[in-house]
């Protein structure tokens, strides 16, 4: 049995109450550990570290923060086929996307936030006339909470934990009690980097007792969570009497809009990939494609003959392209949302079904599945399934596709294929996404800024919007 403990101030512990949970494996349905089931004591506890750790980290110089956060980064890129396996044992994804992506990218969080924080400037104004200057500092906020999801394990959780602690705030931070086993590791890495005690504290629970008494925790100043648009409502609903700040990244369900003068096989590739990536488990997934009617039944009959050629299996197999969905109630819900799409006359092209993998015949496996909706307000187009699962459906012209687009709650990402310019800049300005791909999906530059609008939540992360969120402004205003 692999057991997970609580990381507090630098050590690892049991829950106070000594309840534990079941840790699955997606691949095969089986228990393979336990899980700490906190408690709020364990909160207090996390919190009490954390707040003394406080003054020390919040006083230690810019560049020894930088150094620490670097070697993090380094000692994770060291254990990568360890972190890789750990992830994709406990998420179900291929063990190559968690080598290829995850934990590399994990590691780019610290390392990048490592560098950025040397070079946070801050504004400074000459009130002309008035004989004053006015000077920005950027102080941390105190004790913060992170809050992650199990679709990107590692990844998620350190991109909110690196500019967290660069900025000199300590954290409270609490991963998916789906998906816990690399945020457990990272503890030991943390501890071997000289990242001061109390300065990070991970502890497992579930969402609504150990999540609920972090976000109701009065002295714990700002959340950055992603997750479910319902649970970043109940905390907004939490947070806004104590005047929380709150960093929300939400759910999605992003057009893929093709227009046919676009490179077609790269947009064909890349729209393979923006569909199934990661069991089409990530909120950027272009789960609604739209395609010009010109080329829809050239694109309908190429893309279901690669989907088809994707090879469902067990996450460890160098051949799998799509691995185990995390859990056996996501499972569930996707294979439900199958079902009313066919209540909504959608035409089942390809996929639908469960998949017994050979000697895995517990694990969480379905075909990669593409629906052909009929209109663009049935649930399945509307709704985040947030498995893989994708509508396709033609469009005539620009205007079309943008009302199409834009009509939903969502507003995370929209990718766009095309060679227009004129067309480029028209849809992008107009599309109602916090991120626009154009030719292309999920590049990732860590600069920039992260996040949705509508239901797809509020802030930004990323870049410097990372470090204005884990700081507070505070304006100093001499007169001389
Ligand atoms: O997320 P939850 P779930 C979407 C996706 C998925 C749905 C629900 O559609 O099917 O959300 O997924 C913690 N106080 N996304 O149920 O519950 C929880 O423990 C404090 C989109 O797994 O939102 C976990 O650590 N914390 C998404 C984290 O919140 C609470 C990624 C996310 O869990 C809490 C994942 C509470 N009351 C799912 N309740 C994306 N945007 O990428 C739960 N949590």
């Amino acid at each position: 049995m692999e057991n997970i403990k609580n990381y507090i101030n630098g050590t690892f512990s049991s829950p106070v109450n000594n309840n534990w949970m079941d840790n699955y494996n997606p691949s095969n349905g089986e228990v393979y550990g336990k899980i700490p089931e906190s408690s709020k004591e364990d909160v207090d506890l996390a919190y009490k570290a954390a707040k003394s750790a406080f003054k020390q980290w919040s006083q230690t110089t810019l560049e020894e923060r930088s150094r620490i956060l670097i070697k993090i980064s380094e000692l994770l890129e060291a254990n990568l086929q360890r972190f890789a396996e750990a992830e994709s044992k406990d998420n179900g994804k291929p063990v190559s996307l968690a080598k290829a992506v995850d934990i590399p990218r994990a590691a780019s969080n610290f390392r990048f936030f490592g560098n950025a924080i040397t070079q946070f400037a801050s504004e400074s104004h000459e009130s002309i006339g008035q004989q004053a200057v006015n000077y920005t500092l950027r102080q941390p906020i105190g004790v913060v909470a992170c809050i992650s999801p199990w679709n990107l394990p590692l990844y998620l959780f350190t991109w909110k934990i690196a500019p967290a602690i660069a900025a000199g705030n300590c954290v409270v931070a609490k991963p998916s009690e789906v998906t816990p086993m690399t945020a457990y590791l990272l503890g030991e890495i943390c501890n071997e980097a000289g990242l001061p005690k109390g300065v990070l504290n991970i502890i497992h629970g579930l969402g609504g007792t150990t999540g609920q008494a972090i976000i109701e925790h009065q002295d714990i100043k700002a959340i950055s969570f992603t997750g479910g648009t319902a649970t970043g409502a109940h905390i907004a609903r939490v947070a806004a009497p104590m005047f929380k700040k709150l960093s929300l990244e939400l759910g999605g369900k992003n057009p893929n809009i093709i227009f046919a003068d676009c490179d077609y096989q790269e947009m064909l590739n890349t729209t393979v990939r923006s569909s199934f990536a990661n069991q089409g488990q990530i909120c950027l997934c272009g789960s609604r494609i739209f395609v010009e009617e010109k080329i829809y039944q050239q694109f309908k009959t190429d893309f279901v003959t690669k989907v088809k050629a994707l090879k469902v299996g067990h996450p460890a197999k160098q051949a799998t392209n799509i691995g185990a969905l995390v859990s056996k109630p996501h499972l569930e819900k996707v294979k439900e949302y199958i079902e009313i799409a066919k209540t909504e006359n959608g035409t089942i092209l390809c996929g639908g079904n469960e998949v017994k993998v050979e000697g895995y015949e517990n694990g969480y496996y379905l075909e990669p599945t593409v629906i052909e909706v009929p209109n663009d307000e049935c649930r399945v187009n509307q709704e985040e399934i947030f498995g893989p699962v994708v509508t396709i459906m033609p469009f005539k012209t620009e205007d079309e596709v943008l009302l199409m687009a834009n009509k939903v709650k969502y507003g995370l990402s929209a990718t766009l294929w095309t060679n227009n310019l004129k067309r480029t800049m028209r849809m992008s300005n107009q599309l109602q996404a916090g991120i626009v791909w154009v030719n292309t999906w999920m590049m990732r530059d860590l600069r920039t800024p992260f996040g949705g609008i509508k239901a797809s939540g509020v802030g930004r992360e990323g870049g410097f919007e990372a470090l204005r969120f884990f700081t507070e402004a505070k304006n100093v205003c001499i007169k001389y």
